[in-house]
C-alpha cells in the first residue's frame, strides 16, 4: 500500500525494524512527556487563515544560512542509519539532495561522512564534541573538507539520558556501529560507541573554538529558552536551531514549538531560528513558519521512510510533506512564506 502520509511509514516501520532499533528510534528519555508532548503542542494550534489571497501560486522555496532550498523542511541529524537500511545516510543524503532540501548528518552515522557527501546535494555536519579534541578537531577539519556547508553543535546532550525502552530491550544492538572512527584506533571506537565519550564540560567558549577551526557557519541545535537564545546571539552563532532531542534527553523540557517563539523573539532576526520535534505535517510546518521558524526539521519521520524503502521512501515522505505544506499555504491564504507571521496560528 502507497503510504499517504507519515504515519503510513511510522506503521510499517514498526512491522520492519528489530525491536531493539524500534526502541532505540521511538523512545524517548523517562517517562516520555516531551516525546509525546512534541506532536500534541503542534495539534493544540489553531490556524486563522486569510481569504482571497491569490492562492494559485504557492512557493516554498527559501534560502538557509544563504544556500537555496526548495522548501523549508530538512532533514534533522539521526545516528546509525545503517540501521534501517542497507542505503544508510547516503540513500537518505541523494533522496535529500533530489527533493533539494538540506540533510544534516550525524556525527554517529553508520557511514564516514566522505561517503555520504557522495550523496551531493547542500549538507550540513552534526558535532558531537569529544574529551578527545584532536578527534573532534579532526572531525571539524574532514566535514569542512567533504563540502558540508554547517557546522551544527548539538548543545543538548552533555550526558547521556535514560532511556528506559533500550535499557528493556536493546542498547547493545545499536552501539559500535558508527563509520566517522577508524576501528583500527581503540580510543576513536570508544568515543564512536559510548556516548558517554562526550565533552561534558563544554562551555559557551566551544563556539570561538568552532570558529577558530572552520570557516563553516555555527548552528547550536538543543535551544529551547530565551536566555540562551541571546548568549548564542552575543557569541556570533548563524543559527539557532529550537530542539529537545525529540524528547529523547532532558523528560519535561517545554515542548519544541512552545519553545519556538521566545527563542524566534530573542534572536530578533539576528540568528536564523529552525525547529525539530513532532513535525509530521505539512500543518506543523506552516504553523512553525508562522511562529517565527525559518525552517523545521524531521527526525524519526525520515528515518521510518528509509527503513520502508530506502533512498525512495525517504524521497516519497519529503513529497508528501511538500505537497501538505504547499496545499496548507494556499488554503491558509499565504502563497509565500513571507506572508506568514505569528497572527496565522492560536
Ligand atoms: C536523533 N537525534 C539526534 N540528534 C543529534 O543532534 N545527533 C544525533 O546523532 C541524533 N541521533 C538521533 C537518533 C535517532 C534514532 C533519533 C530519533 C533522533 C535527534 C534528532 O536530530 C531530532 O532532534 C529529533 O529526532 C526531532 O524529533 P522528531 O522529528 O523525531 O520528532
Ligand atoms: C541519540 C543520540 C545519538 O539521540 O543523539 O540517539
Amino acid at each position: 500500500m502507497q503510504p499517504l502520509n507519515l504515519h503510513d511509514f511510522e506503521a510499517r516501520a514498526r512491522e520492519l525494524l528489530d525491536p531493539g532499533v524500534l526502541a532505540y528510534v521511538e523512545g524517548g528519555a523517562l517517562d516520555e512527556i516531551t516525546l509525546r508532548e512534541n506532536a500534541a503542542a503542534f495539534q493544540r494550534r489553531r490556524l486563522r487563515p486569510r481569504v482571497l489571497a491569490g492562492a494559485g501560486d504557492v512557493d516554498p522555496s527559501t534560502t538557509l544560512l544563504g544556500a537555496p532550498v526548495s522548501m523549508p523542511i530538512g532533514i534533522a541529524p539521526t545516528a546509525r542509519q545503517g540501521l534501517a537500511h542497507a542505503g544508510a545516510e547516503l540513500a537518505m543524503a541523494r533522496a535529500a539532495a533530489e527533493a533539494g532540501v538540506v540533510f544534516t548528518a550525524s556525527t554517529m552515522s553508520t557511514m564516514p561522512l566522505e561517503t555520504i557527501a557522495g550523496g551531493g546535494g547542500l549538507r550540513w555536519f552534526q558535532l558531537y564534541v569529544f574529551e578527545d579534541k584532536a578527534l573532534t578537531r579532526s572531525l571539524i577539519e574532514r566535514a569542512t573538507a567533504a563540502g558540508y556547508r554547517a557546522l551544527v553543535l548539538t548543545v543538548d546532550t552533555p550526558v547521556s539520558s535514560k532511556r528506559e525502552r533500550d535499557l528493556r530491550l536493546g542498547v547493545q544492538a545499536v552501539e559500535g556501529v558508527c563509520g566517522n572512527f577508524d576501528p583500527a584506533e581503540p580510543a576513536a571506537v570508544a568515543a564512536a560507541s559510548i556516548t558517554s565519550n562526550f565533552d561534558p564540560n563544554m562551555t559557551w567558549d566551544i563556539v570561538g573554538w568552532l570558529r577558530s577551526l572552520s570557516p563553516l557557519p555555527v548552528v547550536l541545535k538543543g535551544i529551547v529558552t530565551a536566555e540562551d537564545a541571546r548568549r548564542a546571539v552575543e557569541h556570533g552563532v548563524d543559527a539557532i536551531w529550537v530542539s529537545n532531542h525529540g524528547g529523547r534527553q532532558l523528560d519535561r523540557t517545554v515542548a519544541a514549538i512552545d519553545a519556538l517563539e521566545e527563542v524566534a523573539t530573542a534572536a530578533g532576526g539576528r540568528a536564523e531560528v529552525y525547529v525539530d520535534g513532532g513535525v509530521r505535517r505539512g500543518l506543523d510546518a506552516i504553523v512553525a513558519l508562522a511562529l517565527g521558524a525559518r525552517a523545521v526539521f524531521i527526525g524519526r519521520p525520515a528515518y521510518y521512510a528509509l527503513a520502508c524503502n530506502g533512498q525512495a521512501g525517504v524521497h516519497d515522505a519529503l513529497e508528501i510533506l511538500r505537497a501538505e505544506l504547499i496545499n496548507a499555504m494556499a488554503l491558509a491564504g499565504a502563497p509565500s512564506l513571507r506572508d506568514l507571521d505569528p497572527s496565522f496560528v492560536r
